[in-house]
This record gives structure tokens, sequence and C-alpha cells, in this order.
């Protein structure tokens, strides 16, 4: 799917999305998941053709093999299998997609939403210039956008985050997010951006730096938070017990899912901690669900959760759009969208059904 422009960030730019979507039929009908892997494995170890091999070779046989399974089920019969959280993540979607239509219950409902509508935020890429930068977070403002997320890597901080609050205030919720671009001998730089009253750093060091990050957070007064580091709950009770973020930036797929996800929630919550929903430039099916998800008690900054329009000129689903500054949680059974099946055929480039015939 192309990208309506390119989006960079600290670890490449990317022009197009690949995706991988599941579509698990079973006797009481049919269920969506969508596998957020990228194309090529640069945000984690994770990609998309890859995730496609591991259920087709490890996950899926498992399910099959255990016959009757329920949502709750699916992530006990993959744990043998080591890592691969976001394919393993697109099949339990998938699964408790169609056990939740057939049940005729929203996602929303189902993982505990308080709210009918959750706001918006943006993530902003990094850009050639400095005028560049100010004119796209404009764009977004006009939209709506409730908060806005610049991405930044060495060479692009500071300035950049100088020039956005310059611009447009005090009053604007604004972060960041380096992808793992720095090391705590940057630690001076991140420091510096404590000036600008930024809601959190995200990911400023790598994801196996936790006790870096708690070092980190002893020398900032802006807020850690963590996405590429937390990859279960256990991982966040560890983050959060040493102190090496705050915050944690919640995607269900880098978890394994939206069962662990709301654990995630769970625990934040007990410890006092603010979560956020976290994107992956889904389509309206992974889209759907995160809001969903977003719009549980404990997720109280706005999330990575933009229209679709953000990034696709034309979504696989009906698409979400920004109503003053947010997004409506879908009330239908299950994910509550489906893919436009014209839309999807023209956009599929290859298929498999599993079991192989
Ligand atoms: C993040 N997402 O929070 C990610 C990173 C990211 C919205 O900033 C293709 C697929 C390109 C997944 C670029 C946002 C991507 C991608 C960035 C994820 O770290
Ligand atoms: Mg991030």
């Amino acid at each position: 799917m192309p990208l309506v422009a390119p989006f960079r960030t600290s670890f490449g730019v990317e022009t197009a999305r690949d995706v991988l979507l599941v579509r698990a039929a079973t006797p009481d009908g049919d269920g969506w998941g969508e596998c957020v892997a990228m194309s090529e494995p640069l945000y984690s170890p994770e990609y998309a053709d890859g995730a496609a091999q591991v259920i087709e070779r490890f996950l899926a046989p498992r399910l099959f093999a255990a016959g009757d399974v329920e949502p709750l089920d699916v992530a006990r019969l993959l744990e043998p299998v080591r890592g691969h959280r976001m394919a393993k993540a697109a099949l339990e979607t998938a699964v408790l997609d169609a056990w939740l239509r057939a049940r005729g219950e929203s996602f929303g409902s189902y993982l505990g939403a308080v709210r009918d509508r959750v706001p918006a935020g943006v993530s902003v890429g990094i850009m050639d210039s400095i005028p560049a930068l100010l004119d796209a977070v404009a764009g977004y403002l006009d939209q709506g956008y409730l908060r806005i997320k610049l991405k930044i890597e060495p060479g692009w901080d500071v300035a950049a985050v100088r020039a956005v609050r310059e611009r447009f205030g005090d009053d604007l919720m604004l972060q960041v997010d380096a992808n793992a671009a720095y090391t705590l001998a940057d630690a001076r730089v991140l420091a510096a951006l404590d000036d600008f009253d930024l809601l959190l750093i995200e990911q400023p060091l790598a994801e196996d730096d936790l006790r870096q990050h708690a070092s980190l957070a002893q020398l900032v007064r802006t807020p850690i938070c963590l996405d590429e580091s937390i990859e279960s709950a256990k991982d966040a009770a560890d983050a959060l017990a040493l102190g090496a973020c705050r915050i944690i930036n919640v995607k269900p797929g880098r978890v394994g899912g939206y069962l662990e996800a709301r654990r995630i929630h769970d625990l934040a919550q007990a410890h006092g901690a603010a979560v956020w929903c976290g994107g992956m430039l889904e389509t309206g099916i992974g889209r759907a669900a995160n809001v969903a998800l977003a719009a549980l008690p404990g997720f109280t900054l706005p999330g990575d959760t933009s229209a679709s329009d953000r990034y696709f000129a034309q979504d696989v689903t009906a698409p979400f759009v920004l109503e003053d500054g947010h997004v409506a949680v879908p009330t239908g059974p299950g994910l509550g969208v489906e893919p436009i099946a014209d839309v999807l055929a023209s956009m599929t480039t290859s298929t498999t059904w599993l079991p192989a015939p």
C-alpha cells in the first residue's frame, strides 16, 4: 500500500507498507488479524515474509492440531515457539475476532473500553528542513490532531523540537521518539530537551538497554517512555521496577497480542504508570483493534491512533476519520470493520490457504 508521503525515522525511509493479513475461517464465521511486522527487520527482528513463513510452518499447525481453539488458548498453544510475537498476535487477533463476531460482542466491549472515542495523536517523520517540519505539523494541527510526536535522531533533535515549540506554543502536547538511535553518551543532548516541556522521550536507547534507560532517567527530567524494549508484561514489570521508564507505548503486535497488551495496561495502572497506544502504520483492520484498546481507562495519553488518511489514500476497510481530534471506537461485532472485498483483491499480491491442500 503506497504511503501518502515518505515516512522517515531513525531507522530508514518508508514509502509503502507491505501488509500481512490473517483470516481465520471458522465454523462460526471469519475473523481477521493484521501482522504489524515491517517488510524489513528494521524496527524489530520480525519481517512480513518471515512472519508469513513462521505462521505457515510452526504456528498455524499448532492451532490446527489443537482442534477447537478459543481466544484464550492461542497464546498457550503458541508459547513453545520462541519470539515471533507479531506473527502470534496476528493469529490470536484473527481467532478473537471470529469468536467475538460469533458472540456479537465488540473488541472494545470485550477488552474493557470505557470511552466511545479516543483522542488522536500523530507521528511526524524526520524532514529535510525545519520549514518543511513546521509545515507538516501545521497541517496536522489544522486537521485537529491533539498531540504531536516528532521522530528524532542525532542531528535532528533539539533544533527541531525548539522550532516546533516556538511556532506552536507551550500548550501543544508534544513528545519525541528516537527509535533507539542514541546511547547513554548522548545524555547531555537528551537532557537539553528538558527545556521544552515534552510529555515524554520515547525509546532513546537500544531495546536491550534497560539498565541504561534507568541511568538516563536519573539524568533527564522528561519522562522516559519505552516502546521497542517492552515485549511482554514481564518486561513492563521489570522496566517499571528498575525505573527504566515511567510511561509505556503499548503496541499489541510487539507484545504478542491484545490480551498481553491488556495485561500491560492493568500492570501499569496498578503501578501508577501511564500507557498509550502506539501505531505501526496499520490498515483499518489493525487500527480498529488499536482504537478499541486505546479506549481502556489506563490509556491516559493520546495514542498514535491517527486517521487512515495519515498514511493511506485508500484503506482496506472503511477509513477511520478524525472528528474533533478523536477517532471513534467501532461498535459492531468483533473488530467492527472488515476488508472491502474488491479493494482487498486489488491490493493482494499473494494468498496462502492453510493447511495446504
Ligand atoms: C514507533 N510508529 O512508534 C513506530 C515506528 C514505525 C507511528 O511512529 C512501516 C511499518 C514503517 C511500521 C515506521 C510510529 C514504520 C513502522 C515507523 C513503524 O516507533
Ligand atoms: Mg516508537
